[in-house]
């Protein structure tokens, strides 16, 4: 598949214009702005595929490779990523590491290790998945990389249920992106599974909502249409109010009494 270039990846801005993604039912989060929209973006695909300065890999702590997208990146990558990565020694959960790319289009591979999700002790795992995403985009604005794509850390084989973890996701890039949005172009939610489309179709209009000028926008259309229909209707022919079958008996009655009179 030909690799997508970041500036081919629709922001939030445009996904909204588009229609392609919705405002949030419900209000957003306190403190939540369209400001970073331009610079946050979603798309459903192969992550591998990608040609941007950095991919974040959902790896396991040794680093050396495995299932799921870890699988696909180092497939598609090659030999050369594993040796790197055996030079790592390893990564702690919520942490991450960084490598050259070798033969995947993007610059820079981050591998960040997700927690195994502890239904017992869910605000552990939620600490982890914060590090994991806070340390990536570290990582990525130490290194000078502005166009950052995520795959969904931990929602695959570690069973992170997939909304709370899309939260979690978006509400740290969120906080990142206000402190530090102007050091990188880009920062890309990757889908992959319908659940995780699901996930981040409702859960970003909550972090980052459409420009209220948008809607706006949007509502001044509804009204123009609104208004052109009823100048459209208003030119048509009167709807008749009478049966045509009594205009015909009507008009029959009244010729026979012409007839009678005649
Ligand atoms: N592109 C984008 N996203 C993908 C791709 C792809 N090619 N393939 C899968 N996903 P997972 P985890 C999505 O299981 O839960 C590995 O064995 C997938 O739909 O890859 O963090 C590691 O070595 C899901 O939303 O990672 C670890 O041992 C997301 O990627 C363990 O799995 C993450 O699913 C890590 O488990």
């Amino acid at each position: 598949m030909a690799p997508i270039a970041a500036a081919d990846i629709p922001s939030l801005t445009l996904l909204y214009k588009l229609r392609k993604l919705d405002k949030a039912p419900t209000t957003p989060v306190a403190g939540a702005t369209p400001q970073n929209n331009d610079r946050v973006a979603l798309l459903r695909g192969d992550i591998t595929t990608l040609a941007v300065d950095a991919i974040v890999n959902a790896a396991n702590n040794s680093l050396l490779g495995g299932g799921g997208v870890d699988g696909a990146i180092h497939r598609a990558a090659g030999r050369g990523l594993l040796r790197e990565c055996r030079g790592l020694h390893g990564c702690d959960t919520g942490r991450a590491k960084i490598t050259d790319a070798y033969d995947l289009p993007c610059r820079k591979v981050i591998h960040t290790v997700g927690p195994v999700y502890d239904g017992l002790r869910p605000e552990r795992s939620e600490a982890a998945l914060r590090g994991c995403y806070h340390s990536s985009l570290e990582l990525a604005v130490e290194h000078g990389l502005k166009t950052v794509a995520f795959s969904g850390i931990s929602t695959g084989i570690y069973g992170y249920p997939s909304l709370d973890a899309c939260q979690v996701a978006c509400d740290t890039v969120k906080r990142f992106m206000d402190q530090n949005g102007d050091k990188l172009d880009k920062v890309v939610f990757v889908t992959f599974e319908a659940k995780d489309v699901r996930s981040y179709d409702e859960t970003l209009p909550l972090y980052f909502p459409p420009d209220t000028e948008t809607s706006v926008d949007q509502e001044k259309a509804a009204e123009d249409q609104a208004a052109e229909a009823k100048a459209t209707a208003s030119k048509l022919p009167d709807v008749p109010t009478t049966d045509p079958a009594q205009i015909d008996s009507d008009h029959a009655q009244k010729k026979q009494k012409q007839d009678g009179e005649s």
